[in-house]
């Protein structure tokens, strides 16, 4: 199922505890579209959250899934059982690994492209436009592309034509949020920069204000 466009904005929810995960939700929720879940959060409080989060927003598990075709399918049915809405695999295991997530998924796989972070640079971006391609050919819905990098997000629009484009790297990482808009992402992925605020609401909030003023 699309994202609704309303915010923009998808909250990276990597806290640990339940009561954590609760309060940050409760602040942010009317200034997020979706919430991204990442193993810290199911690791430490329970795959139950993905469930319990996917009454309040979708849920898009975040598990890098990079296995072999089985594995995969096997992740991604787990996942999908317990109410999210996507999954983010990586796209170096290879088309068939990551044509598994498609077919367990029903199409609701972004697949990971050039990592956000200075490592990033080392081995995924020198192949991000071949798993950027990789991911249109395998009939995934997105890809994840660098907030930190929006001229790759832009190369990287111009490979997978219409599919979306979610960004992180934006607040601690250094990205900034209309930027990676203004490239051609259709939503940012924050998390620190939120929950990690004094008052998340307001930080999301401002997040939402700045997405805004893109149009
Ligand atoms: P903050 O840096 O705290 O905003 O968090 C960013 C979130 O995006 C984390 O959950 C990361 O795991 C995730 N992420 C990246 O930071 N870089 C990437 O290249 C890919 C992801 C991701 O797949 O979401």
């Amino acid at each position: 199922m699309k994202i609704e466009k309303n915010t923009r904005v998808i909250l990276a929810l990597d806290v640990t505890t339940r009561d954590d995960a609760l309060r940050v939700v409760g602040a942010v929720k009317d200034h997020v579209d979706a919430i991204k879940i990442n193993w810290p959060l199911v690791l430490g409080a329970g795959p139950g959250m993905i469930t319990e989060l996917s009454k309040v927003r979708q849920v898009i598990c975040d598990f890098k899934i990079s296995d072999i075709p089985n594995t995969n399918r096997l992740i991604v049915e787990q996942a999908m059982a317990r109410g999210a809405s996507a999954v983010i695999c990586h796209g170096f295991a290879g088309d068939d690994s990551v044509g598994a997530c498609v077919d367990a998924a029903k199409g609701q796989v972004f697949v990971l492209t050039e990592m956000s972070h200075p490592g990033g640079k080392q081995f995924t971006a020198p192949v991000a436009d071949r798993l950027a391609a990789l991911a249109k050919a395998a009939g995934a819905r997105g890809i994840v592309a660098p907030a930190t990098r929006p001229d790759r997000i832009s190369a990287l629009r111009r490979i997978v034509g219409g599919l979306e484009i979610i960004t992180p790297g934006v607040g601690a990482q250094g990205g900034k949020a209309s930027d990676a808009l203004r490239a051609g992402a259709d939503f940012v992925i924050v998390g620190r920069a939120i929950y990690e605020a004094p008052d998340p609401g307001a930080a999301a909030r401002k997040l939402a204000e700045e997405t805004a003023s893109v149009g």
